[in-house]
Parts: structure tokens; sequence; C-alpha cells
């Protein structure tokens, strides 16, 4: 069986032999132990000049990873990714900026990444790289000659072509893109704006089978949605609810109902009109006062980038000056939690609040979605309020979705989940852990990887008979 590649931005760092629990991380690693294989990526150290990776092998995984020097990590990371094709795959053009030098390392970042990688691979690996910061990797591999079959999924969204093209160097991009073998996205609505700049732009096709041909290459694109372990996620929720934090929860509760909320801090997570929401219920419902708390998680993360100092802070003033408001002696309406949780205790923590409330203003999935309604009891389940405009949306039909723009709706759907009948929130629950058990990670993993194996293996054959027959033919992945 051929090695499993997996490329990504950073590799997730390992503690004890165990890497960072997360969506992306577990499917990865459990692809990896499958087949046996390299993850490749940058160590998130930074150093002064780029240098071969380094290996460290854990059973039939090994992990390859490389430092960034400082302006790599500036041009490359901070800038071009994540402040650039971040906030504009996320529909905040109001947020992002472009500056020709980010670009450029951008790109150098991508060329030396491919060399480095390149020394690692063999001639029978398949390569499986992830997300915006690498779209132009595959480009960068061919380049140097590489000819296995190399794919690509992006775990954000993917912007309608009126929007991407606000991205200067866009046609670059896609055309780099379209070296892959397969491009995967969350949904058919990304997807389906890939294949529109594709054929509105005139610079290529597609086919019923979700083949396209462009820019002299054909390759699959198609959704693949990622999902987690459900039954997996439940286990551990049901298994960590006696330890301290999750007691101190409950007991810290006494008897009022509990709607929770984690995220990164992040400006595409819709926090700030998440807390006003909020605020509208409590000044709808005076009822509820004293009786319903918001229990907030978001760590922190890319602090470096100005936008995210800026949301921080704005959501600080909006928790002080909603909890100023309505608080009272024994009742703090809104708790705001800066912190990271081991991801078990996370999965238990759902399982005491009674409301999940996951308003992104626009999210690849949303995998903290999926994970509130895995973990809860299916005899006494929470209510998932969910945006419309997370992934998560078209595949869970028992939440209470919601347009994350609209304060008042929002709030409604607060009161209507808080006061919900037993009955209903049971058959709620039940559509919705069907659908993922049947659409799990191993279903993500496995879909994709048949899909770049037969592709990898329709493009050799038909290389072949090209080949024999001796004619001209539409140029085939290389
Ligand atoms: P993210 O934007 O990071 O992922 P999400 O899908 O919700 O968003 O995944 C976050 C993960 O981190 C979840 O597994 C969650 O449990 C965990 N997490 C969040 N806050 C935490 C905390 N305080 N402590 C511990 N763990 C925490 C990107 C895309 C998404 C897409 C995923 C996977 O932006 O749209 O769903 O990749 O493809």
């Amino acid at each position: 069986m051929s090695r499993l590649i997996v490329v990504s931005n950073r590799v997730a760092p390992t503690q004890e032999g165990r890497p960072a629990a997360g969506g992306l991380a577990i499917g990865v690693l459990d692809a990896l132990k499958e087949s046996g294989g390299v993850w490749f990526g940058w160590s998130g150290e930074t150093v002064s000049e780029p240098s071969a990776p380094v290996i460290e092998k854990q059973g039939n995984v090994t992990y390859a990873t490389v430092g960034l020097t400082k302006r790599d990590y500036d041009q490359y990371y901070r800038g071009f990714s994540n402040a650039t094709l971040w906030p504009t795959f996320h529909y905040r053009n109001d947020l992002s900026r472009y500056d020709r030098q980010e670009y450029a390392g951008y790109q150098r970042v991508n060329a030396t990444l491919a060399k480095q990688l390149k020394a690692l691979l063999k001639p029978d690996d398949i390569i499986w790289v992830h997300d915006y910061h690498l779209l132009p990797f595959a480009r960068c591999l061919r380049e140097l000659g590489v000819k296995n079959p190399i794919g690509f999924f992006l775990h954000i969204p993917f912007p309608v072509p009126e929007v991407l093209r606000t991205i200067p160097p866009h046609e670059e991009l896609v055309k780099a893109m379209c070296s892959y073998d397969v491009i995967g996205f969350q949904t058919d609505a990304d997807r389906q704006s890939f294949v529109d700049f594709i054929e509105r732009g005139q610079h290529g096709t597609s086919s019923e089978d979700g083949m396209v041909h462009a820019y002299n290459r054909f390759l699959k694109v198609g959704a693949y949605p990622i999902g987690i372990y459900p039954d997996a996620i439940a286990k551990a929720a049901e298994q960590f609810t006696d330890r301290k934090p999750v007691r101190s929860l409950r007991d810290g509760m006494r008897g009022r109902k509990l709607i929770m909320s984690v995220d990164r801090l992040d400006y595409s997570k819709g926090l700030v009109e998440r807390f006003q929401a909020f605020e509208r219920l409590l000044l709808n419902a005076p009822g509820w006062h004293g009786r319903v708390s918001l229990v907030q998680i978001a760590p922190p993360t890319r602090a470096d980038v100005t936008t995210y100092q800026r949301i921080r802070q704005t959501l600080e003033g909006e928790a002080g000056r909603i909890n100023g408001r309505f608080a009272q002696l024994d009742w703090t309406p809104i708790q705001y939690l800066n912190r990271k949780y081991e991801r078990n205790l996370l999965m238990a923590l759902f399982r005491q609040s009674q409301v999940g409330y996951v308003t992104p203003l626009r999210d690849g999935m949303n995998l903290v979605a999926k994970e509130y309604v895995a973990s809860q009891d299916p005899a006494d389940p929470g209510v998932l309020v969910l945006s419309q405009f997370a992934g998560a949306a078209e595949q869970l039909p028992g939440a209470l979705v919601v347009n994350p723009f609209d304060l008042s709706q929002m709030a409604e759907a607060l009161e209507r989940a808080l006061s919900m009948p037993l009955a209903e929130r049971q058959a709620r629950h039940a559509d919705m852990m069907a659908p993922m058990r049947e659409n799990n990670l191993s279903v993500w993993r496995d879909t994709f990887l048949a899909d770049l194996r037969n592709v990898a293996t329709a493009s050799s054959v038909a290389a072949k008979a090209v080949k024999r027959a001796d004619v001209t033919a539409p140029s085939l992945p290389e």
C-alpha cells in the first residue's frame, strides 16, 4: 500500500506522543496510522534560516517539521494567509488587505516547503495537502518534477467569484490550484463557487461527474463535508461528567439554565452579534433574569494579527457592558473565558448545558456544532442554535437555524430553545445523530482518498493509452 503524505501549515504538536486533539488532527492521524506515512509542515518555531526537516518517528507515522524565518512567518502566515485569504474567504473584505511583498512571501514559502518535502518523497506516495496556506503547493511540487497524485482539502469556505476577485492575484491562485488532482470543499456551495469561477470566467469546463478541465489540466472537484466520531464523543462526554471543572460548572448553575458557546476567538465566529442577541433576550424576556447564563469559552488565536487584537477588545467591552447592565449580586449573565480545555472535558461541559449557541458569520463547517450535539444525553438533550452560514447547517436538520445578522431572530431562537419540550428535543437530537454517524470522520477521509487514488489511476491509464496511440490529446495530470 502506498504511503500517505499529509501536508498542513502546522503539524499538530506532539505531547507525550499524542497530537493535539481537533477534527483535522484526529482525522489525519487516524488515516496516517492505517496506511503508515508522513505528516509534513511547520513546527510552529521561528528559525534564522530554512533547513532540512526534523524527523520524529512514532509507530508507523513520521513527523517531518520545519521552522519558518521571521520574515516568512510575517509574510506567508501572518500576512497573506491570515490578513488576506482568511478574511476574504470568510466574506470580510472590509478586514482584508493586500500587500505584494506578503504575496511574494506566500509563494516563496510554498516553494521552499515543496523543495523540503520533495527530498522525502517516494514514487508511489499519495500526497494530501490541507488548507488555504497551501493553495499553490501542488504547482510548486509539479515544477520540481513531482508526478505523485496530490489532493487538496480546503477547510474554510470558498467565496463566490465576485468576492474572490477582490484578491488581486486571484486568477494565479486558482490556476495554481488546478495543479491538484482532487480538490475537496466542505459544502456543495463552496464547490459551486469554484466551478462558477472556472466556467463564468471561461477558464475551463466542468462535467456532471465532478471533473473539471481548466488551464490544461483535468481534476476532480467535490464536496467532502468533514465529520466527527459522534459515539466516541458521546462516551467521553459521559465519562468526564464527574471531573472537577464539570462539577463546579454544574454546582455553580444552581438550577439556572446554561447556554454554551465555544470557539477560537475569531471575527468570523460572530461573537459580538451573539452577545448582543443574548442581551436582546434579556431585554425582551425579563423573566429569564437570574435564570439563564451564557458561558462563552474563546481562547485567543493569531494574537499578533491586528484584527484579532481588535475583536478581543470589542468582545471584552461588550461582555462588560452587558454584565454591568443586567448582573445581580448572585448572577453574572455572561461568563467569558479566554482559555483552552482538554477535549474530553469540553465535551462533558457541553453536556451540562441546555443550549449550544453556535452562530458564526461564516464557517467552512464548524465542528463545535457537531460536537455539541454528540455530547448530549439522548434522554435529556440540549438544543443547538446554529447559524445558516456554517457548513454544518446543511447537515444538522434538527438545529434551530438562524441568521446571525438578525439579533431579534437569534433572541427568539434562544427563548424557543430554552423552553423546548423534552419530546421535541429528543426527536431533534436523534435527527442529527443519525446523519453524523453515517458521515463520520472516517467517511470524509476515505471518500476523499478513494477519489484521489481513482483519479490518479485513471490519469495514468489514460496517459499510457495516449502514449500508445501516439496522438495529441488534452494534457493529463502530470
Ligand atoms: P476552526 O475554525 O478552528 O476550524 P471548528 O470547526 O469549530 O473551527 O473547530 C475547532 C476545534 O477546536 C473543535 O474541535 C473544538 O472542540 C476545538 N476547540 C475550540 N475551542 C476550544 C477550547 N477552548 N479548548 C479546547 N478545544 C477547543 C477550521 C474551519 C472550520 C472547520 C474545521 C475543520 O474554520 O470551518 O470545521 O477547520 O475542517
